[in-house]
């Protein structure tokens, strides 16, 4: 008889439960059994009229009703929880093989891929053809991964020449912050952080004190690297001959090596394509124009990064994207690449649907 009107409760609890079609519901059905009137309070705050002898079982069992209570609760507000989320995510649902919107002027205008972007695409599509994979890596560096295991010494004059962006502070190993120069840093991780052989480029954002209409104090570069056994200049030559012929579209574009000084490389190589000074075209109109450096990896290079000189050879080599870019397209200004001008993104904006591939040629 006295356990009755709790099994009542119960019933009718787990009724209102089941019945509760929401969070909100849910939560009036709590504040009708638990809360500061509820039925079960109700039966709690009676529990003083109960006769001595029946008052510590039913008070007993009043307690695990109510902790039954709460464990249906708890069931059933994730039971709720679940089906929201779930009727959202179908809700939600965002079917990224839709074509774009079609650019009609005075609408939303449709997305285009910038050109920085674009020509990262193009260097990964032909560097990729021929095994090289992407890194990527932080912007600030200790300066030890930026110069020190370049094999540029703390008084070079590289370090003031390059126009760092110092940052305050130093990093766990008590290195100096810098906003990297170049993004040779991401080559010096991956020689320390995996065997060889290895073939990477790292293309990405780099940063130099310096503004005009040809520089700008954030941009970006790509550097390559090679490293195996037995790698000779002939490689560095047949790879980025054919990087160039590739990326430029002109098959039998002129090359030219000529000899040249970097701290971290040697020898080292400038690397020339033809050109026509008056014209500006690309291809064999007798001028050159230096569009890259290159070298085989300085031995010292190679033994900062735990690598036996003797054992493992590598060239590598870094050019400006930006400055690839213009070339390519005939671009003469730098800045308009940072101005979000959105006639200027819409005139170089590539096709987001014809993403750079080789067979359809780059
Ligand atoms: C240039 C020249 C170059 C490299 C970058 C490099 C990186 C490592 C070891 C050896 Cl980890 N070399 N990078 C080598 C030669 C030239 O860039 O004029 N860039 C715009």
């Amino acid at each position: 008889m006295m356990t009755d009107d709790l099994a009542a409760l119960r019933t009718e609890a787990e009724a209102a439960l089941a019945g509760a079609a929401d969070l909100r519901a849910l939560d009036a059905v709590r504040v009708a059994v638990l809360g500061k009137s509820g039925s079960l309070s109700g039966l709690l705050k009676g529990l003083g009229a109960v006769p001595a002898d029946q008052r510590k079982e039913r008070g007993a069992a009043l307690n695990r009703l109510k902790g039954e209570v709460e464990a249906l609760l708890e069931a059933r507000k994730t039971a709720l929880e679940a089906e929201a989320l779930t009727a959202r995510l179908k809700a939600e649902r965002l079917d990224v093989s839709l074509p774009p919107r079609p650019f009609a002027p005075g609408t939303a205008a449709d997305g285009g891929i910038h050109p920085i972007s674009r020509t990262i695409d193009e260097l990964t599509a032909i560097f990729g053809s021929m095994g090289f994979r992407v890194v990527e890596g932080p912007d600030i560096e200790g300066d030890w991964y930026n110069f020190g295991a370049l094999n540029i010494p703390d008084h070079h004059p590289a370090r003031q020449d390059h126009d760092t962006f110092y940052m305050p502070g130093t990093d766990a190993a008590g290195q100096r912050l810098v906003l990297r120069t170049q993004t040779s840093p991401l080559q010096i991780r991956t020689m320390l952080g995996e065997p060889p052989p290895i073939r990477i480029i790292a293309p990405g954002r780099t940063y130099r004190a310096d503004h005009d209409a040809t520089h700008s104090p954030m941009f970006h570069q790509v550097e390559g690297l090679v490293i195996d056994r037995g790698i000779t200049l002939g490689h560095l030559k047949g790879c980025l001959t054919d990087f160039l012929r590739a990326f430029f579209g002109i098959s039998d574009l002129p090359v030219r090596f000529r000899s040249s000084y970097f701290p971290f490389t040697e020898p080292s190589m400038e690397v020339d394509i033809g050109w026509n000074r008056k014209t500006g075209e690309l291809g064999g109109g007798g001028d050159w124009l230096e569009i890259l450096g290159s070298g085989m990896v300085h031995p010292k290079v190679l033994a900062n990064c735990g690598l036996d000189p003797r054992e493992w050879q590598g060239f590598a080599f870094g050019m400006g994207i930006e400055r690839i870019t213009m070339l390519k397209h005939g671009m003469p200004d730098l800045r308009p690449f940072y101005e979000s001008d959105l006639r200027w993104l819409r005139h170089w904006a590539a096709d987001p649907l014809a993403p750079a591939s080789l067979h359809e040629g780059i």
